[in-house]
């Protein structure tokens, strides 16, 4: 099976870190293929951030249909384009916040998510009440420093993460937490075992649905709003 993972953003450097943790988490028999827009915005951080990346998502979309893959995967905490990429595919497209509210509420009643920067706040919010998943957050922290901090200062991101996470676990009364974007799933393996709860990175919970949803022989469905856009 082939999974289209799509960095929205045009960052040569978390696009490599993101095609390194699709990999090393994909079963021997996935093959990945991380792809980003030629133009766009660098790094996701907003409203407009994301409209700007949502063409760039879509057209990848379409590439990948052409190119056969069997799951789309767009790894920005964002989702930008999501239902759009849903009428354009065919094959399953999934967002890494979806999947990772998903996985994280079959393991825990509540999860925490550490994000970037305060402003995404309000994106991460919307998200968590148009999935169905708001009663399950207990909290959105923000460890206030940009998207691209995380590929230019990977230390001291790191160590930032980690204090907001040991936060999490001691004063949330969550079980689980939430990592608030794509460039943070290089640090999730680490975090994992310094943090001692279960830490959902978007990146891997996405690859391992997409992967279950191909076993499953299920694709997005073309009755209804997802159905191809109508030609004008
Ligand atoms: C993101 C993300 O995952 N990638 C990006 O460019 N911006 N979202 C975020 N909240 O930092």
């Amino acid at each position: 099976m082939k999974i289209q993972v799509i960095n929205p953003n045009t960052s040569q450097d978390m696009t490599h870190s993101i095609d390194a943790s699709a990999k090393n988490i994909a079963s021997v028999l996935t093959e990945i293929v991380t792809v980003c827009p030629k133009k766009g915005v660098e790094s996701i951080e907003g409203h407009y951030d994301e409209a700007i990346s949502a063409i760039g998502v879509l057209d990848l979309v379409q590439q990948g249909r052409s190119d056969a893959v069997d799951a789309h995967i767009i790894a920005c905490f964002g989702d930008p384009a999501l239902h759009a990429a849903r009428e354009v595919a065919d094959a399953p497209v999934i967002g890494i916040a979806e999947a990772a509210f998903h996985v994280a509420s079959l393991i825990a009643t509540k999860f925490t998510i550490v994000t970037t920067l305060s402003r995404t706040k309000i994106i991460a919010e919307h998200l968590l009440h148009e999935y169905g998943f708001a009663h399950k957050c207990a909290k959105i922290r923000c460890i206030d420093l940009p998207v691209l901090a995380l590929e230019q200062d990977a230390n001291a991101t790191y160590e930032r993460l980690k204090e907001s996470c040991l936060q999490a676990k001691t004063q949330d009364g969550i079980g689980a937490i939430v990592l608030g974007c794509g460039g943070m799933s290089k640090m999730v393996n680490q975090l994992s075992e310094e943090i001692g709860i279960p830490i959902i990175d978007g990146v891997g919970a996405a690859i391992k649905l997409a992967e279950a949803l191909i076993g499953l022989g299920v694709k997005t469905s073309k009755w209804g709003d997802y159905a191809y856009p109508t030609i004008k």
